[in-house]
């Protein structure tokens, strides 16, 4: 394709304000699928997504369109609105040279409306300011050009005004892509640069890049380096997307496709990297910072012999998802396993729902902890976020509260005309703690918000233990804040009893504090109960079931560490 009918761009905007349905329209109207396949949320492929009704993965697609005689090629990237994965967002970002910018008429701007909307004009891409969802009754159009009017300094005519579902105006949203967003620039003749922005692992083609070229061309054939990984290697096939894989003959400047090559060991490639000629000396791309992942977890297999398959599981996860990290850890009671770090716990749900569907594995996630550091003198330190809160005026008092409650300090305030805007510092933790869910409750749903990491600070914390019959259980134990040590300590212990409460030993649970017992209960023999439903009768069935009682005692002793059967464990975890 001439380089200068090309137009690259994403569709970003908050959680449900309707990119995925626009994307949808877009390729109706392209006639790039056909109506009866197109479906909702088409973009949406994984089933996951398409259950949940979000979506969880960037998803690019070309698109031919015709004005006034000219045939344009589209490349439309789709986003996830979700918090969690802004990063795929910034990726994304990095590949366009311009965004559609879609607020929900209903709802207004939101908090990554401003997030996404700061990241774009960063990169000084073109913004294309569109209201959706106009057809709705309850759609407050005005209010909400003039949001976009006052906060991002959009000129009233430029806002296109649409509805994604019925189609309504998408045609000139379309018509205004090709006319205000610029054909990329890149050098056609220049040595091949091309930026990873994502990837896949496909079981018959191996690793699939999806790359944006920079400067130069790629084909069939071609040898080329990627920067960071210095591996040498040959392409083995280029194209776009389709959304699926469809082959090409070469990718050209300004494209957006997906490039196959001969590597083996997954790690060689990296998102964010440069795929380059291996003939001249040209400088890498300047790549992304990959997040922090903030949310750790446990993870082991129910099934032992499945630990090797949730590494290869991980490896290949975490090439289409690099802020995914693992490392090894092993557990006295549920055997090997991996800490995992995910961006936050809807990133580690989708995580541990793909591995159970793509891959087979039954895991057992631990709780959730947050990342603490150590100093050398043992004083911890633990993160703290920048936490932006998008809210209706009205509600500020009980913002306020929930975060005062939950050690927020208030860094700034600033009301606009319908809503405010509340800047707190805050433990992370606290999102582990449910604190957004507390916001949304406190202010009738209406609360969206934002946040980054922004520095650590030392916490009073304390590891608090659980031990049965004297042992610690290590997966149970986890650091708290002393403050509240001791009403977790007394939860926790009460919880492990109720799940507890029909096994055959006695059993002492307590909660301990560097060495000291907090909380403590037991748990009576299950014997009585036993026999309890005899009401005396048969001598020879009572002895029949002491017996099989007895049997289930030795298969505890020989399989436990604890009389502590698994399943108590799995169901304590779990719930
Ligand atoms: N009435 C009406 N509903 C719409 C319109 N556009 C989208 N919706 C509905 O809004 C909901 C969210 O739409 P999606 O397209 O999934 O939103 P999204 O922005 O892709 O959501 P995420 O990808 O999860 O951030 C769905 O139930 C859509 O049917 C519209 O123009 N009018
Ligand atoms: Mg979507």
């Amino acid at each position: 394709m001439n380089q200068k009918n090309i137009r690259n761009f994403a569709i970003i905007a908050h959680i449900d304000h309707g990119k995925s349905t626009l994307s949808d329209r877009m390729l109706e109207i392209t006639k790039t699928i056909t109506k009866e396949k197109l479906g909702e949320q088409f973009l949406d492929q994984n089933p996951i997504s398409k259950e949940r009704g979000i979506t969880i993965k960037l998803a690019p697609i070309r698109m031919k369109f015709t004005m006034q005689d000219t045939i344009y090629e589209l490349n439309l990237i789709d986003t996830p609105g979700h918090v969690d994965f802004s990063y795929e967002v910034s990726r994304t970002l990095a590949a366009c040279e311009g965004a559609v910018l879609l607020v929900d008429a209903t709802q207004g701007i939101q908090a990554q409306t401003v997030a996404h909307f700061r990241e774009a004009q960063k990169l000084n891409l073109v913004m294309i300011p569109v209201i959706n969802k106009i057809d709705l009754p309850n759609a407050q159009t005005e209010n909400v050009v003039k949001e976009l009017v006052d906060i991002f300094k959009f000129k009233q005519d430029e806002i296109i005004f649409i509805s994604a579902k019925t189609g309504q105006n998408v045609s000139l949203v379309l018509k205004s892509i090709v006319e205000q967003i610029p054909s990329p620039t890149g050098n056609a003749s220049d040595p091949l640069r091309a930026l990873i922005f994502d990837a896949v692992y496909d079981e018959y083609r191996g690793v699939v890049t999806y790359t944006r070229v920079i400067d130069g061309e790629v084909r069939k054939g071609d040898r080329i380096r990627l920067f960071q990984s210095g591996v040498e290697t040959e392409v083995t096939e280029v194209g776009f997307f389709s959304p699926y894989l469809s082959k090409t003959d070469s990718l050209n400047t300004g494209e957006i496709g997906y490039i196959i090559t001969g590597i083996k060991n997954i790690r060689d490639c990296r998102i964010g990297d440069t795929v380059m000629s291996i003939k001249k000396d040209s400088k890498p791309l300047p790549g992304y910072n990959t997040p922090k992942p903030m949310v750790f977890f446990g993870m082991y297999p129910k099934e032992t012999k499945d630990i090797a398959r949730l590494k290869e599981a991980l490896v290949k996860l975490s090439l289409n998802d690099n802020s995914l990290t693992y490392s090894e850890e092993y557990s006295a009671y549920l055997g090997s396993g991996y800490r995992v770090g995910f961006l936050g716990l809807l990133h580690a749900d989708i995580v541990k729902e793909r591995l159970k569907r793509e891959f087979g594995l039954d895991l057992l996630l631990t709780m959730p902890q947050v990342l603490y550091q150590k100093e050398p003198d043992g004083q911890m330190r633990e993160p703290f976020m920048k936490l932006t809160v998008y809210v209706p005026s009205e509600y500020v008092g009980s913002m306020m509260s929930v975060c005062q409650n939950r050690k927020g300090e208030l860094l700034d305030m600033v009301y606009r005309d319908l809503y405010a805007e509340l800047t707190y510092e805050i433990p992370y933790s606290m999102f582990i703690r449910g604190l957004s869910a507390e916001l949304k409750t406190a202010s009738s749903g209406f609360a969206s918000i934002d946040y980054e990491l922004s520095t650590y600070k030392p916490a009073n914390l304390v590891n608090l233990e659980v031990h049965i019959n004297g042992t610690p259980i290590d997966v149970l134990s986890e650091y708290v804040y002393k403050d509240e040590a001791v009403v977790k300590a007394r939860e926790k212990v009460e919880k492990l009893k109720e799940s507890l409460d029909r096994q055959q030993f006695r059993q002492i649970i307590q909660g301990v504090i560097g060495g000291n017992i907090v909380a403590r209960d037991e748990i009576s023999p299950f014997r009585k109960d036993v026999l309890q439903k005899l009401y005396g009768g048969d001598r020879t069935r009572k002895d029949k079931l002491l017996d099989k009682q007895k049997k289930g005692k030795a298969k505890m002793i020989q399989t436990g560490k604890v009389n502590l059967p698994q399943s108590a464990l799995y169901s304590l975890i779990e719930s």
